[in-house]
């Protein structure tokens, strides 16, 4: 191992040269909480007992890499091991398929002690718990759930997305730190429908009796998330961007905000593009970060421009504080493990590259017209000496430094996934 502590100085000193505090940057970075969520353990599998898990909704996950989760206990123990690598301040993010009862509860059903084992364990850890209804992989949701035509899918819909806010309620209570509870509905349609409207009505009333009947809950935040297209509904997505962006803003309320997920866009679409207009009216929002290839495919986030340049804007806005930060990928292909472990370092790293750059000289010199500067700092940032501070930062954390983590999640894989049948 290279001599981490020279490297860091080395770095302090050119950043300084920019009146940049590398440790102050160290400081936000490892503060600001990133939820991290739990399905991309068993493939979104979830834990309910029920004989058909299969993925439905558009969404899907790819590969057959050995030694996924097969029950919470397994869930939570791969997790952990995830933990020790992943440097900065977590929150625990699940879905409602994620429910322990130790006997089959349907979606309208679950209640807060279905949810007791993530509770005891986050309390154990002292994280937070996040929260998402799951309205997708269930038989009541292939023709839609909370825009259904039918007023029985519509309604069971809606029970379940009451109950799961006064699930977020419980895991405010017990955690003591708020709950973000991130909405999606996969509902949408394959061609092009002759009623376009009416699905969105349904839908917008929907949330609205979610949010009548839950309106004294406290300690929920909720993220409304739109979506272009998911497979087998290419032509027709109910909640669309403006759709949602429609409602939240429409309902004017604090706890209701846009989630933005980067795979939910046309392709040269990009959210970082989308973040300065939506804070010109909305007070936070819920990110949902990914890595879409070719379509919103889940792959594990990468050290890229588009998630550099989401937390650049966030950093330059100072909304940092003021976004909440999930992950959002599922890839069955590679360890599992090692998928959670590359995907939240490259979500912290990309949050970390942001405040180590001349944000405020930059500022200043586009205010004085200087653009021609403005260019040659931003391209000269590129290739600043960032890993010199990340490798610090990774080593202060006792997470690993550099790819030290993987010989111990290939040990774990040893000892631990291969053994699952
Ligand atoms: C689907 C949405 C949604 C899901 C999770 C599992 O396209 O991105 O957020 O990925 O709820
Ligand atoms: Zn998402």
């Amino acid at each position: 191992m290279y001599d981490v502590k020279k490297g860091y100085e080395a770095a302090k000193e050119f950043y300084a040269q920019y009146g940049i505090d590398v440790d102050e940057a160290i400081r936000i970075a490892d503060e600001t909480p990133i939820s991290m969520h739990c399905w991309q353990g068993d493939d979104v599998g979830g834990t309910e007992l029920k004989e058909d898990k299969s993925l439905t909704g558009g969404i899907q996950t790819t590969g057959n890499y050995p030694g996924k989760a097969r029950n919470g206990e397994e869930l939570r123990s791969d997790i952990e091991e995830a933990m020790k690598f992943i440097p900065g301040n977590l929150k625990m993010n699940i879905h409602a398929n994620y429910q322990e009862a130790d006997h089959f509860v349907d979606r309208n059903e679950i209640a807060p002690e279905h949810f007791d084992k993530w509770v005891d364990w986050a309390v154990e850890k002292g994280i937070g718990l996040d929260f998402n209804p799951t309205y997708f992989a269930h038989p009541k949701s292939e023709n839609g759930t909370l825009s259904a035509a039918d007023e029985d899918v519509r309604k069971f819909w809606v029970e379940h997305g009451i109950k799961c806010r006064q699930i977020g309620e419980y895991f405010y209570k017990k955690t003591g730190k708020p709950c973000v509870i991130n909405h999606w509905t996969p509902d949408g349609d394959k061609e092009v429908p002759i009623d376009t409207l009416g699905p969105r009505e349904r839908l917008k009333k929907s949330y609205d009796e979610i949010f009548e009947a839950t309106k004294d809950v406290e300690g929920v935040i909720d993220g409304i998330e739109s979506k272009v297209f998911g497979i087998g509904a290419e032509s027709y997505t109910v909640g669309s961007h403006e759709f949602c962006m429609g409602y939240v803003m429409k309902a004017n309320k604090d706890h209701i905000i846009m989630t933005l997920d980067d795979g939910h866009y046309h392709p040269t679409e990009m959210v970082s593009g989308k973040l300065s207009s939506i804070f010109t009216f909305a007070d936070s929002v819920l990110l949902h970060v990914t890595r879409p290839v070719r379509w919103d495919s889940d792959h594990v986030v990468g050290f890229d421009d588009e998630t550099k340049a989401i937390f650049e804007e966030l950093v330059r806005m100072n909304k940092l504080q003021d976004t909440y930060v999930a992950t959002d990928f599922f890839d069955a292909s590679i360890n599992r493990i090692a998928a959670w472990v590359i995907g939240l370092r490259n979500t912290r790293k990309a949050m970390l590259a942001a405040l180590l750059q001349p944000n405020a000289y930059m500022k200043e010199l586009e205010a004085k017209g200087d653009v021609s500067a403005r260019l040659a700092y931003k391209e000269e940032f590129k290739a600043a000496p960032f890993a010199l501070v990340w490798d610090y930062y990774c080593d202060q954390k006792g997470v690993g430094v550099s790819l030290d983590w993987l010989k111990d999640v290939q040990q774990y894989e040893k000892d631990v996934l291969s053994k699952r049948a």
